[in-house]
């Protein structure tokens, strides 16, 4: 991301815009996707904005694609049945819309209740 560009993600963090947090670490936060496409839908954002998708993750700080992997998983325990999609949309074609590297968690709740 360029600098002097911020990401809404980047605003999120800051506090600028409203979001569900459901974790926030030292590098990680964790939100609810305002438009969620299943049951259970989470957004696992690193804080630094300097990597726009995973490809650029992995290549530049790959203990933190493994942080936020991990982290997934708390959240999938925590939030849903323990099993779950990780989603990264890579590209515009593919889906994306925020160039702030993030990664969709996707699961159903445990016992089958809806979330609130
Ligand atoms: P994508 O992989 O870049 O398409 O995912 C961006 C997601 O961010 C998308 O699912 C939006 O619903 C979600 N989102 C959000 O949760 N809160 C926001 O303020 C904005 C987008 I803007």
């Amino acid at each position: 991301m360029e600098t002097g560009e911020r990401s809404i993600f980047s605003r999120i963090i800051a506090g600028e815009i409203p979001a569900d947090v459901v974790f926030d670490s030292e590098r990680i936060i964790a939100f609810r996707d305002i438009a969620p496409k299943a049951p259970v839908h989470l957004l696992v954002v690193p804080k630094t904005e300097r990597y726009r998708d995973v490809v650029e993750l992995a290549a530049g700080d790959p203990d933190l694609l493994a942080e936020l992997v991990a982290t997934a998983k708390q959240l999938a325990d925590e939030h849903a049945d323990g099993d779950f999609r990780l989603v990264f949309n890579t590209g515009a074609g593919a889906g994306q819309t925020v160039f702030h590297v993030h990664a969709h968690i996707l699961g159903s709740p445990a016992g089958g209740l809806e979330e609130g």
